[in-house]
């Protein structure tokens, strides 16, 4: 099944479109030249960067379909207007790193949670005005993860399954995509809620695992990779999971979960050893720190539900993960501005004990 050539969605408000995989979304939805216009509402947290929607704000016919506000997905008032003038709501805003949620959680109940409230709220009263046939009822679109189903040691974690998320990002993303179904079997509100596994590519914060390694690497700096590095992670190039989110907007059921697997399960070792492979820089970068606390071991999904709607993944892993080293390295002003300021305090705080007391990595 190909996407339809009229969307059913024609006014997006899409949150955490400055981020990694929001603005992935926005600028892809844009490029399609479709007419479909998008509201982007983000707080320009560390990890938002207006940027990241340069492509697009570069290109007159995308920009005039485009407006950025910058708001707080938790703050009622900014909300409430928005939602009322749009379609859908894709919530990409969160809270997303793991590692900061195990040193500071409360940010993470803020907007992975109370977020997502103040969002369903405004859906809510959207809603209300549907019944009085004064609008069409908007569709809501959560964005949650693979982390929710906790570690996997074997098989493929299925949309039914039990959630045993683990960490406070996790605990706090299972919050918010159960409170979205709530509202769905309560309210009758039009919820779909997509669980995408790890994702990688362009634009990717530096603190996560395949950007913190090339970019250190490209700077010959220390790899700090924790515990033994056999977790293992199931990778999706960002393309692909924006694709795929837009593909269950589009056609996925109402009061449905619908799982993003990208099926390149690797080892963490394995990633490392492919990324040196792609620079041309030693093993001997590689140190091995204390662990993560609470570690998830493996993560895994079936996603043949999401098959059975029409979707495939383009992108192999290999080709995805040439694409990333080269965006990088072609894309120093980028990250090099993002390791700076704040930066620097969150990476003595994150790693210098670690790096400290680390061993070699053989
Ligand atoms: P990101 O951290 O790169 O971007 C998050 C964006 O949300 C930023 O632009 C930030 O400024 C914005 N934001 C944060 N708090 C906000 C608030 N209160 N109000 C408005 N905007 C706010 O995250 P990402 O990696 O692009 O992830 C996007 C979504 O996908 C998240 O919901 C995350 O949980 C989910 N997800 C991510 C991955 C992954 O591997 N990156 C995998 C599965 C699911
Ligand atoms: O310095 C590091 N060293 C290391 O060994 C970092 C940052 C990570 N790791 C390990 C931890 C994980 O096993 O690499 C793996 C990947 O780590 P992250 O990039 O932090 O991602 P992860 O914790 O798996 O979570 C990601 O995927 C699911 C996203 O950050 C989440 O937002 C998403 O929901």
């Amino acid at each position: 099944m190909s996407d339809s050539i009229e969307p059913r969605f024609r006014r997006l408000l899409v949150t955490g479109g400055a981020g990694f995989i929001g603005s992935c979304f926005v600028r892809d939805v844009l490029a399609r030249r479709d007419g479909r216009s998008i509201t982007v509402l983000d707080k320009l947290t560390y990890a938002g960067n207006r940027v990241n929607l340069a492509p697009a704000e570069a290109d007159p016919e995308q920009a005039a379909r485009l407006r950025f506000i910058v708001g707080d997905i938790a703050d009622p008032a900014a909300v409430a207007p928005l939602v009322a003038e749009v379609d859908a709501v894709v919530n990409f805003a969160a809270e997303s790193h793991v590692d900061r949620s195990i040193l500071d959680p409360e940010a993470f109940l803020r907007t992975d949670v109370m977020g997502v409230h103040v969002l369903l709220e405004a859906c809510r009263a959207e809603r209300d005005r549907a019944a009085k046939g004064l609008r069409a009822a908007p569709r809501f679109l959560q964005v949650s993860t693979d982390e929710v189903y906790g570690s996997v040691e074997s098989g493929e974690s299925r949309e039914d399954d039990r959630l045993e998320p683990r960490s406070p990002y996790s605990a706090a993303k299972a919050a918010g995509e159960l409170l979205a179904r709530s509202y769905f079997v309560t309210y009758g509100l039009d919820v779909v809620v997509t669980r995408g596994s790890n994702t990688y590519g362009p634009y990717h914060h530096p603190e996560k695992l395949i950007p913190l390694f090339i970019t250190n690497a490209i700077d010959d700096q220390q790899l700090p990779l924790y515990g033994d590095g056999l977790q293992r992670r199931d990778w999706l190039y960002v393309a692909d999971h924006a694709g795929a989110i837009g593909h269950v907007l589009e056609h996925g059921a109402a009061g449905e979960t619908y799982n993003l697997a990208g099926n390149n399960e690797r080892t963490n070792r394995e990633i490392v050893t492919e990324l040196l492979a792609r620079l041309g820089k030693p093993w001997s970068l590689v140190r091995l720190v204390e662990d993560r606390p609470g570690h998830d071991r493996r993560y895994a999904m079936d996603s043949s539900k999401l098959a059975a709607l029409g979707w495939t993944n383009k992108m192999p892993f290999g080709d995805g993960l040439a694409a990333t080293v080269d965006w990088y390295r072609q894309n120093q002003d980028w990250w090099r501005s993002i390791k700076s300021g704040e930066w620097e305090a969150y990476y003595r705080r994150q790693y210098a004990a670690r790096l400290a007391g680390s061993r070699e990595a053989t």
